[in-house]
């Protein structure tokens, strides 16, 4: 959503990285295997992410649990999410939004009310949660070349989408709330599963980023000092290089009690969770208040 006024260096140029360090799959002539089974039965829903669109959601689809699946083509940008309007508000209404969101102080206070499923950044596959109402999907950042595009999720108001007991098995869950995120089981190399979970009560979404060497949340917490202040680290603080931090999955915005399933990829090595949703009190990036979480993968 609309950014806060002056973003801090670090996660612009994480934002930056983000874009362009995401699996596209343009380059990648096999597609890679289902990492849902089939036997879900999820009802599907594709879209290719281009430079300028979205292409191939359905206009109006039934409430329910669905597989996402994303072919990511766009050079810049390329994640996908799901909000649902406040109502009285349309397609229209929401454009309006976004084009005065960069004046604005903030994200407007429905937006920490509404619904938003989660999605995934770059080529993937996730599973989420549509509730009946005036969607849109969107690129869950108000700046991405990608247009915003209506959807209708039919349905009464009672429809569960978790009736039918299609849940997926995950390998690991990750709960996020104010201000952390908490692992459960073992995050293993490979293909594997994550469930993923907003047990808070403001939005929140997770970026996962690989070091090449281990880091310590409180070096996590002192790159964020540095960026806050503009300050520049003494010669004998040992800090990795920031700039050596990669985005390697995306899970975009999930708004309070909404879970998904995203499909992950992680090679061995060490990694840091966080979250840049801007406060509902301070504005201030998540991060700032203390969301973010380290872990390390095990590996031959
Ligand atoms: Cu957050």
């Amino acid at each position: 959503m609309p950014r806060p006024p002056s973003l801090p260096a670090l996660v612009a140029s994480l934002a930056l990285s983000l874009v362009v360090a995401l699996p596209a799959a343009a380059q990648d002539a096999t597609p890679a295997p289902a990492a849902f089974a089939e036997e879900l039965g999820l009802p599907e829903l594709r879209v290719t992410v281009t430079d300028e669109a979205f292409e191939g959601l359905p206009a109006e689809v039934p409430a329910g649990r669905y597989l996402l699946s994303v072919e990511a083509r766009a050079t810049e940008g390329g994640a996908v999410d799901f909000l649902r309007l406040p109502d009285g508000m349309d397609l229209t209404g929401f454009e309006a939004v976004l084009a005065e969101g960069s004046a604005a102080e903030g994200p407007p206070e429905w937006y920490y009310q509404t619904a938003m499923t989660g999605g995934i950044g770059g080529s993937g596959e996730a599973v989420i949660d549509l509730t009946p109402g005036e969607w849109i999907a969107w690129a869950d950042d108000p700046e991405a070349a990608q247009p915003p595009i209506a959807m209708t999720v039919t349905g009464d108001g009672g429809a569960t989408p978790t009736a039918g007991g299609t849940e997926p098995a995950a390998d690991a869950t990750v709960t996020m709330y104010e201000y952390d995120f908490t692992v459960e089981g073992e995050l293993q190399p490979g293909p594997q599963v994550i469930a993923v979970a907003n047990v808070g009560a403001q939005p929140h979404h997770m970026i996962v980023l690989r070091s090449p060497e281990a880091v310590t949340e409180e070096q996590v917490a002192r790159f964020l000092e540095l960026d806050m202040t503009g300050a520049t680290p003494s010669p004998e603080e040992e800090l990795p290089d920031p700039d050596a931090l990669v985005p390697v999955v995306y899970v975009s915005t999930m708004s309070s009690g909404a879970r998904a399933w995203v499909a992950a990829n992680l090679e061995p090595g060490y990694y840091v969770l966080i979250c840049f949703v801007p406060d509902l009190a301070s504005g201030m990036p998540h991060a700032f208040e203390g969301m973010y979480q380290v872990f390390e993968v095990a590996g031959a």
